[in-house]
């Protein structure tokens, strides 16, 4: 190694897994650009990417067809009792689940070099900044955890003799026999693909995929399974959240964190650019927040993350130009378009389609092919630092105050454009009952309905009704500093089938109303399922909507709410006994406001 190690366990962890998965080398990453770049040019050597001709820095990877996203139903949270992995995890006991995965292991990194990457999730030196060290067979892993996660000899100097770290260990469990020719993107079949968790020591095992969060383990493994139990232990909050900050006209700061399932415009909302006149926005994170309460007792947030791994089909310079100026450099793109001029492209980029290029599987591809030529769950992989509108303060090590947290989904009738909380533990409610229609994003039907609490369902390490009374535990610590809770709906359509509501950049005027109701400035109507802005509450000068459209944005049908409450119930049936009991209560409080005389 080029750099010296002092920490003894990380040594030892190095060598036992050098043991069992017997790599023909081992190579300790230092994070610099020399070695990326050394990396990329090797992958372009043996044809696992393709430098983009039209993009500097810019190279483009195709996953196997079977390796694409993340493996819900092969992610295991492994606890000694199944109870405290909950109703929503998939579980086997410990000792079972290292057996097979042991057996897996043996040999797995055979003909390959084994990478041992020393990662921060926060910045160096942020009290809420966590160590974790990913051992993986793949390249492509490496250069990815160096724009998503800071890596390098300084993380290994923070670690000093007896530093804390999460051990994340990875193959994509394919070995090479001698002479062997490798594959452009070896992983093992699904039934070997192995995504687990062992929280009671804070260790992470993936074994056979190398997409997304299967493979780069600092993102939803680490800063949000194993994150979420530490949290809970340590009285701290692990989020699926995104961070930005709205600046009024006047200069005033406003920071919102919003949980949003796949497929509602996470990334769109985290990069938006307001329409209200004066207000501007800057991001801070588009998919986690990590939040502490601080000394004046507010609650505090720092993005985990140093890099943006975001859908590429749909993003364009109408649905997210700073995503756009984000990767226009220094980027991976994975299971896009290879256009002939060596540049990438994808459905929804808002530029025309080539006449030729090589789809996400390496055919050729025209637009008259009847496949899509970019894989649906096509990545991108960005710098945060290359978003024209990150926050200067986006690397701040205590963070930044939360004054808002949204929750939201995709609901094409029912959930009006926005709701406000009564209070914390209805807010809590909100987001324990949160639910989206399943797009073509997910599996399972279209339009079928989904309830994603606090958009945690596949990242929460432990039991969720554990989570649920750790949010009501955090509102009491917080108190009257707690930040005020919403729910979002950007997504309401019409009988016809036409959206309500306009999205993207205007969605500032539900959030303008927001930070006015912060200040008090607001008003809002009482109704069975929470302040609701009046129509003329909301700032629409400039926006063409046809007044029948806000009216029905901004209605609570009694009928269709009521219809609800049974599938609230199902899904908080799956909890039994562990369920709090102030949930309960909400649940009923609702019930009794819903039959009460019309309001
Ligand atoms: O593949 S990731 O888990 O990193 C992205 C996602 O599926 O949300
Ligand atoms: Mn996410």
């Amino acid at each position: 190694m080029s750099y010296e190690v002092k920490s003894r366990k990380l040594k030892q962890w190095v060598q036992e897994v050098a043991a069992l998965c017997q790599p023909d080398a081992i190579y300790w990453c230092d994070g610099s650009k020399a070695e990326y770049d050394r990396l990329m040019r090797q992958m372009v050597a043996v044809g696992s990417a393709t430098q983009l001709k039209r993009r500097p820095n810019c190279f483009l990877f195709r996953s196997d067809p079977s390796d694409v996203a993340r493996v819900e139903d092969r992610t295991y949270i492994s606890t000694p009792n199944k109870d405290d992995a909950g109703p929503t995890n998939n579980w086997i006991a410990p000792d079972e689940l290292k057996r097979i995965m042991l057996d897996l292991y043996r040999g797995c990194m055979r003909g390959r070099t084994m990478y041992v990457i020393p990662f921060s999730m926060g910045v160096l030196g942020s009290p809420m900044a966590r160590i974790g060290v990913e051992i993986t067979d793949s390249p492509y892993v490496v250069c990815n955890m160096h724009i998503m996660t800071r890596v390098g000899v300084k993380v290994v100097e923070a670690l000093g003799e007896d530093g804390d770290f999460v051990p994340c260990l990875h193959s994509v469990g394919a070995p090479l026999a001698p002479g062997q020719k490798d594959a452009t993107w070896p992983c093992a079949p699904m039934e070997k693909k192995y995504i687990s968790h062992f929280p009671e020591e804070n260790l992470i095992w993936s074994f056979g995929s190398g997409y997304g969060g299967n493979a780069l383990l600092g993102k939803k493994c680490f800063a949000l399974r194993i994150a979420s139990v530490m949290a809970r232990r340590e009285g701290w909050m692990a989020e699926h959240m995104l961070i930005l900050r709205l600046i009024s006209p006047q200069g005033r700061q406003y920071h919102i964190a919003a949980a949003f399932p796949s497929a509602c415009g996470k990334t769109n909302l985290a990069m938006i650019q307001p329409t209200v006149p004066g207000w501007r926005a800057e991001c801070l994170g588009d998919d986690i927040a990590w939040m502490k309460i601080g000394p004046d007792g507010r609650l505090y947030a720092i993005n985990p993350e140093a890099g943006f791994f975001g859908v590429a089909p749909g993003t364009s310079y109408d649905s997210n130009p700073m995503a756009m100026e984000t990767f226009k450099e220094n980027a991976i793109f994975t299971n896009c378009v290879l256009t002939d001029d060596g540049d990438v492209w994808w459905e929804g980029m808002g530029v025309p389609a080539p006449a030729h290029g090589i789809d996400w599987r390496g055919r050729d591809w025209t637009p008259e092919s009847k496949e899509p030529g970019a894989h649906p769950n096509a990545r991108f992989t960005a710098p945060a630092a290359q978003c024209p509108v990150i926050s200067p303060d986006w690397e701040k090590p205590e963070g930044v105050p939360i004054d808002i947290f949204i929750f939201g989904g995709r609901r094409a009738t029912v959930v009006p454009l926005v709701i406000e909380s009564f209070d914390w533990d209805h807010g809590v409610f909100l987001g324990a009952t949160a639910s989206s229609e399943t797009t073509a994003a997910n599996i399972g039907a279209v339009g079928a309905l989904r309830r994603d609490p606090f958009a945690m369902q596949p990242f929460c390490g432990y039991n969720m009704a554990d989570y649920f009374q750790h949010w009501l535990d955090m509102g009491d610590r917080l108190g009257r500093r707690a930040p005020r809770i919403f729910y979002v709906n950007w997504f309401r359509k019409s009988p016809e089938g036409g959206w309500l509501w306009p999205g993207y950049g205007e969605n500032s005027r539900v959030l303008v109303w927001m930070c006015e109701r912060v200040e008090g400035r607001a008003g809002a109507q009482e109704t069975p399922v929470g302040y609701l802005p009046n129509a003329g509450d909301l700032d629409l000068t400039g926006l063409d909507l046809p007044p029948e459209n806000i009216r029905e944005l901004l209605r609570v049908d009694r009928e269709a709410w009521r219809a609800e409450i049974p599938d609230i119930q199902r899904h908080f049936a799956r909890f039994d006994s562990r369920l709090p009991a102030r949930l309960r209560d909400q649940l009923i409080a609702l019930q009794k406001r819903l039959e009460a005389g019309e309001s």
